[in-house]
């Protein structure tokens, strides 16, 4: 019996899982067209989806030239989850004085939810996490630990880079570790994530990563996730201006010290992962919903509702976690792709402004 082709493979995840986006548009022509090396490459970026059928989005990229040189596949694949039919442009705009956006004017009780904001940056000079080998991984890591040297003569970002590579001379013993992974400062051991592993983004643990934090544990940068770089800002209270000031500026100095980001005139910030595209950010907050979710059993209300206002329901414990039992969630507006930072700061303000509402009146 013949071995199955990766089309005919692929064509079966399509009819068993229609949810699996990469399998919904890969086209086995367009494929048999390439040349053998673009098909190793173009089985490497849907490996992931291949082996985990479940997959919502099933593709990264290996390369920041990927989303160029596989235009028909990635284009399919980033209009189908960011929903976008017409032109993809992506604007950027950072100017948090525009509107005050304090949720703590909504309702006190507010004032206590835990927000963080986010945004992946790769630089242009490296492959991409799936395609790095160790020495690069180390390498991309010894540029970022010269570029916190600069960013710690900022007081407002002074802090400490914590390395998990072994016999760097920032490295942390497993016990500190975990302490920063339990304080959700930290990421996961990535070789646990199967998504993660097929693609080759968790390959070399931990060669490679590690962490920034602040002194006031604010602004914090993942190196080597899955993503070169994860740079984010977080604190408790409804100051979403302070949150996203505090990115922007961090964001700015990183940028003048460390190699270009690789960015696309179409797809803004390149990411691993197509659902990072274009600001790459990820602006959430964990608030507690006990009616809305039922005392955390049931997602389903919370989600439909959320879906109204362009937001996403997780766990509060991340990506595939589920709801606490008082009702806390993960709270973030989906759309990444063809709109600013500002707009994101914006619905997240009113997503949240409406769920809650919709929580009271229960
Ligand atoms: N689990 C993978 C990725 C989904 C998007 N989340 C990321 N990139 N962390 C999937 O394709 O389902």
């Amino acid at each position: 019996m013949s071995v199955p082709s990766l089309s005919d493979k692929i064509l079966a995840i399509r009819k068993a899982n229609p949810a699996n986006r990469m399998a919904r548009h890969f086209d086995p022509d367009y494929f048999n067209g390439l040349s053998a090396a673009d098909q190793a490459r173009m089985a490497r970026i849907v490996a992931t989806g291949v082996a985990n059928t479940d997959s919502s989005m099933g593709a990264y990229a290996m390369d920041p030239s990927d989303y160029n040189d596989f235009a028909p596949f990635f284009d399919a694949l980033i209009r189908d989850f960011h929903g976008i039919t017409g032109e993809i442009s992506q604007p950027h705009d950072w100017d948090v004085s525009t509107k005050a956006c304090d949720l703590g004017a909504i309702d006190g009780k507010l004032k206590d939810v835990s927000m963080r904001v986010r945004v992946a940056r790769n630089v242009a000079s490296f492959p991409l996490p799936g395609a790095m080998n160790r020495n690069q991984r180390v390498a991309f890591e010894d540029e970022a630990v010269l570029a916190f040297e600069k960013l710690i003569e900022h007081p407002e970002y002074g802090g400490q880079y914590l390395s998990i590579t072994p016999g760097s001379k920032h490295e942390i013993d497993s016990a500190e570790y975990d302490r920063r992974v339990a304080a959700h400062q930290m990421f996961k051991d990535m070789s646990n994530d199967r998504f993660l592993n097929v693609a080759g983004i968790s390959n070399d643990w931990p060669y490679g990563r590690g962490m920034y934090v602040s002194k006031a544990q604010d602004f914090l940068v993942w190196v080597g996730e899955e993503d070169h770089l994860r740079i984010m800002s977080m604190q408790k209270g409804g100051d979403l201006n302070a949150l996203f000031g505090r990115l922007h500026a961090g964001l700015e100095i990183l940028s003048k010290v460390l190699p270009p980001f690789a960015m696309s005139d179409k797809y803004g910030a390149v990411a691993s992962c197509p659902t990072n595209l274009g600001a790459g950010m990820r602006a959430s907050l964990h608030m507690k919903l006990p009616n809305l979710t039922k005392g955390g059993t049931d997602l389903e209300v919370v989600t439909a509702a959320a879906t109204k206002y362009g937001l996403a329901v997780r766990g509060a414990g991340g990506e595939h976690s589920a709801a606490g039992s008082d009702g806390l969630v993960d709270i973030s507006p989906s759309a990444r792709l063809g709109v600013s930072e500002m707009e994101i700061m914006q619905r997240l303000y009113d997503g949240v402004a409406a769920l809650w509402a919709l929580e009271v009146a229960r």
